[in-house]
């Protein structure tokens, strides 16, 4: 059974409300990655709106709940491909980095932009290919550099082949939030894009495997601090996550999600959409 279906089941075995159900609900919560503070938070809130408002039925509690998610989560900007964006693509190994990339590029070329895919991450040669095969069949330039080179002087040089027209789309290696060596390097890279481009509209955006659970929110932490991330990129919502941990993101770290992948193709990829995610996460 998935969480939403579990979090279904609850609801729809309750034929009237008392207090003990807002006790289970907050444990639910938590199973389904929700943080423990929050939930606890959350349910009572609940309670006394329900209280308030003489709601004596499982399934409008479940509405309730919903609209309640709905408002914590922040509602992400649209994000504007203007000329001269650079965006640069973060997070652990084998998020989805490198697809999220191809992905956004193609999202550009659909509104007419024209896309640099810069391949920054040169730690494997196989990182650097796997672009340069995206690159081919979306008929994308990538600005590529051998493998074990400098990362901050790929996308110096994608900066100047797109030229302040153009918008980078910059891929990262994966490194661990633990490895603070890594998380350094990051840093060196950020200030690189921020001395070049200095007026540019620079999107950092950390891609978070929508099947991690609470760890998220430890990544998160570390990389809004290391670089200011300002945004999200949910990837691999198609299986089947829990995916609470979202809802910390906006409420602990005032960080929205920009974009929800859920497959491996291009298309794959869709602007968050806080009601919907609140509300399939309460199973409707
Ligand atoms: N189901 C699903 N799979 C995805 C999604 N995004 C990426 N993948 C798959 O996840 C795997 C890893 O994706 P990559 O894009 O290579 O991830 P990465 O973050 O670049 O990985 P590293 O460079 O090794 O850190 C690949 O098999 C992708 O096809 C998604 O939204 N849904
Ligand atoms: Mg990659």
């Amino acid at each position: 059974m998935t969480f939403t279906e579990k979090l279904k089941n609850f609801f729809g075995i309750r034929k009237t409300v008392s207090a003990e159900l807002f006790e289970e609900l907050a444990d639910v919560l938590v199973e389904g990655d929700f943080g423990s503070a929050e939930a606890f938070k959350i349910t009572e809130d609940l309670e006394t709106v329900c209280k308030k408002e003489r709601i004596g039925d499982g399934e409008t509690v479940r509405q309730r709940l919903a609209a309640m998610l709905e408002d914590i989560l922040i509602a992400p900007q649209a994000p504007n491909f203007q000329s001269g964006t650079v965006i640069l693509l973060l997070g652990i190994n084998g998020v989805g980095k490198t697809t999220t990339a191809a992905k956004l590029a193609h999202m550009c070329l659909d509104k007419g932009k024209t896309p640099v895919l810069a391949a920054a991450d040169t730690f494997r040669a196989a990182a650097i290919d796997q672009l340069k095969i995206h690159g081919e069949r979306l008929g994308v330039r990538v600005v590529a550099h051998q493998r074990g080179g400098n990362p901050a002087a790929v996308i110096y040089d994608a900066i100047e082949a797109a030229a302040g027209t153009g918008i980078v789309i910059a891929d990262t290696a994966g490194r661990m939030h633990t490895k603070s060596a890594l998380v350094e390097e990051l840093k060196k890279i950020d200030r690189v894009v921020e001395s070049k481009a200095p007026n540019a509209q620079y999107l950092k955006w950390l891609a978070l495997d929508a099947t991690t659970g609470r760890n998220a929110v430890s990544q998160a932490e570390v990389f809004k601090e290391a670089v200011a991330v300002g945004g999200v990129v949910l990837t691999k919502a198609d299986s089947s996550a829990k995916g609470g941990a979202i809802f910390s993101l906006s409420s602990s770290l005032k960080l929205p999600v920009v974009f929800v992948c859920s497959g491996e193709k291009y298309g794959d990829i869709a602007p968050f959409n806080p009601k919907a995610y609140a509300r399939t996460f309460v199973g409707l």
